[in-house]
């Protein structure tokens, strides 16, 4: 479904010249990969697909029209249909990804030379909120271990911090009306959970671009934590020997943890995380299903917290 044969391509998806990557490095990207169209970043949704990782779920995925209109994103205000209304004030391009702190390669990136095209792959995620609703999300992206690699960490490197774009003007919720986080919105990972091959940096969904309420163009995917940790609209990556600061947890400490592991058996002081909703499923009444252990990723990730005590380290 995602994967169109170049001769599938509408000539109205035939890329400018000014867009994205120049000619050459576009058909390297395509011919190694069947991209069909290039990938105008930026430049509003356009099509981009590539390879379904084996690392993929195939449970059914949510309908495109849910996962881009019910969204999480305060930059843009707090009720889940704000960010589809408000975020296309955002301007995506150009973009740069500033990445240092404790590494041997700080550098500012363009975006389109930050996106090696030859590693994007499609990874179908579940994905699970802290607020106790779930989705399948057909994510375009890299492992954010191949970013980590060039930037060559040094060994006092322990964390990796990650802030998005500040920008008052473009996101209307970061202006003072919101007093619910400070800005900018700040995450961030354990060495050990950003090298992880289940932790991407996801350019595109459903075959395009990131839509702007999606977190364009280029936000963290971390399919066994709660949804917060997936930061959008990315500007900055650093490496810190200390435990980075978290918007949600700087928010209430009591209620959002660092680590923000998906558990059921950790209920948040304010509800349970036994079950969850997953949208689209029937309508009011619809059977809520059992929330699983990182999600369902405890097979890949649970040895990356052996030993620790979850109840403490939620
Ligand atoms: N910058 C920023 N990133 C953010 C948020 C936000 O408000 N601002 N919300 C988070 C939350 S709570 C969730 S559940 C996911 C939602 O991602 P989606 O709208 O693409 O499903 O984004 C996360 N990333
Ligand atoms: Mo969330």
């Amino acid at each position: 479904m995602m994967i169109r044969r170049p001769s599938d391509v509408l000539p109205s998806e035939i890329t400018p010249k000014d867009v994205y990557f120049n000619r050459r490095h576009f058909i390297a990207g395509a011919a190694a990969l069947g991209v069909a169209g290039a990938a105008p970043f930026g430049a509003g949704a356009a099509p981009l697909s590539a390879a379904k990782s084996p690392l993929s779920t195939d449970e059914k995925l949510t309908s495109k029209q849910d996962v881009t209109s019910y969204n999480n994103f305060y930059e843009f205000g707090v009720d889940k249909a704000d960010p589809a209304a408000n975020a296309g004030t955002l301007k995506t391009k150009p973009w740069t990804v500033r990445v240092d702190g404790l590494v041997a390669k700080p550098a500012e990136y363009q975006l389109e030379d930050f996106i090696k095209p030859s590693t994007l792959e499609e990874r179908i995620y579940r994905m699970r909120c802290v607020e106790g609703w779930s989705m399948v999300i057909p994510w375009i992206g890299f492992p954010l271990a191949d970013v980590i690699k060039r930037a060559e960490p040094q060994s006092g490197a322990k964390y990796v911090s990650f802030e998005t774009l500040y920008r008052p003007e473009e996101m209307r919720g970061q202006n003072g009306l919101l007093p619910v986080l400070d800005w900018p919105y700040v995450e961030g990972l354990r060495m050990d959970e950003a090298m992880h091959p289940l932790t991407i940096l996801a350019v595109g969904l459903y075959g395009e671009t990131l839509p702007n309420q999606n977190g364009a163009p280029i936000r963290l995917v971390v399919p066994w934590k709660y949804g917060f940790k997936g930061i959008k609209s990315i500007t900055r990556i650093s490496f810190t020997d200390k435990e980075p600061e978290t918007s949600w947890n700087k928010q209430a400490s009591n209620e959002y943890g660092f680590y923000a592991n998906v558990n059921p058996g950790v209920d948040h002081p304010r509800w349970s995380q036994a079950t969850e909703r997953r949208i689209g499923e029937g309508g009011l009444f619809a059977k809520r299903r059992e929330t699983r252990l990182f999600n369902g990723y405890a097979d890949q990730v649970a040895s990356l917290y052996a030993g620790m005590d979850l109840r403490k380290f939620y």
